[in-house]
């Protein structure tokens, strides 16, 4: 679906400094159910795990013939959205093998802002997620939700959201409801674009958004709604990754340690790694409290 209308908003507030205070930032974690830190990765090793994901990207005939793939300018002929589509499902793939993608979820920048705030060793969920969103394609802009409606367990699990190259507004960052998850497990209905569902929210949430750029993340709590913004930019790409995180000790669902949308077994997505890789498989080594999903 298209995003819900914000007829509230408040700019990105970078909490960086708070990182010297850690009682701030878990006081506002527990406030705002939202962080969020400009700057708190390497945009160099961000940008290249852009060009990987923009040469699967070429690979699958998406980007405009004769322009630089750095640009991400779409191919106009080849709108594909999120689903099982065939095209999609084979462009998926390619993305969940690529090692750095995964890799990035472990870096230590977002694991220290993480034990600071669980007070805990972190368990980095596995399920790693890219989202690449066409221009012209805001029917399918992922719905506002709460993270926690598909991954189960731990409420106390976050999402750290990235953008994966600049996003400027025009190209459909994401827009976060201010303590919203406050207000506990909210209803949700069926919708179009990622998930498939959404959840019903007020007139009166104020939504965080603004630009985002390279090297920036957005930290939110699992119960704190969110949706994607529409990509008005008319000719490029944009490009996300969702990671998640939660603390260690606490119950894990074992489809969150599982490759995104099980496509893939995790020996189809190491194919071609390095044997003694570290990012393969590191949750193995961690005493876990592992759960099934109800059927
Ligand atoms: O990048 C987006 O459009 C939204 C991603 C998201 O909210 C999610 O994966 O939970």
């Amino acid at each position: 679906m298209a995003m819900v209308q914000m007829r509230h908003g408040e700019p990105l507030n970078d909490v960086t400094p708070w990182l010297k205070d850690i009682d701030v930032l878990r006081w506002s974690a527990r406030q705002e159910g939202v962080l969020f830190f400009r700057n708190l990765l390497d945009a160099e090793k961000v940008n290249a795990l852009r060009s990987q994901i923009l040469s699967v990207c070429d690979k699958h005939g998406w980007l405009e013939k004769g322009t630089s793939p750095e640009s991400g300018i779409a191919n106009p002929d080849a709108m594909v959205v999120e689903s099982r589509d065939p095209r999609w499902m084979a462009f998926y793939d390619d993305v969940q093998r690529i090692r750095d993608f995964h890799a990035l979820a472990l870096d230590p920048a977002i694991i220290t802002v993480l034990e600071a705030l669980f007070g805990e060793a972190v368990l980095p969920h596995s399920r790693n997620i890219c989202r690449v969103v066409f221009p012209d394609s805001a029917s399918h802009s992922t719905p506002p939700h709460q993270d926690n409606l598909y991954i189960g367990g731990s409420e106390q699990t976050w999402t750290v959201w990235i953008p994966c190259g600049d996003i400027p507004e025009s190209l459909g960052g994401l827009a976060v409801g201010k303590a919203t998850h406050r207000l506990g497990r909210l209803e949700d209905v069926k919708a179009q674009g990622p998930g498939g569902r959404q959840v019903v929210v007020d007139d009166d949430v104020v939504w965080v958004h603004g630009d985002y750029a390279s090297g920036d993340a957005i930290f939110l709590h699992s119960l704190t709604v969110h949706q994607g913004c529409d990509n008005l930019s008319g000719d490029r790409l944009r490009l996300s990754l969702d990671y998640r995180y939660q603390p260690r000790s606490h119950p894990v669902r074992s489809d969150s340690l599982l490759p995104h949308m099980g496509w893939l077994t995790w020996d189809e997505v190491y194919d071609g790694w390095e044997e003694d890789d570290p990012v393969r498989r590191y949750w193995e080594g961690y005493e876990l409290n592992v759960f099934e999903r109800e059927a």
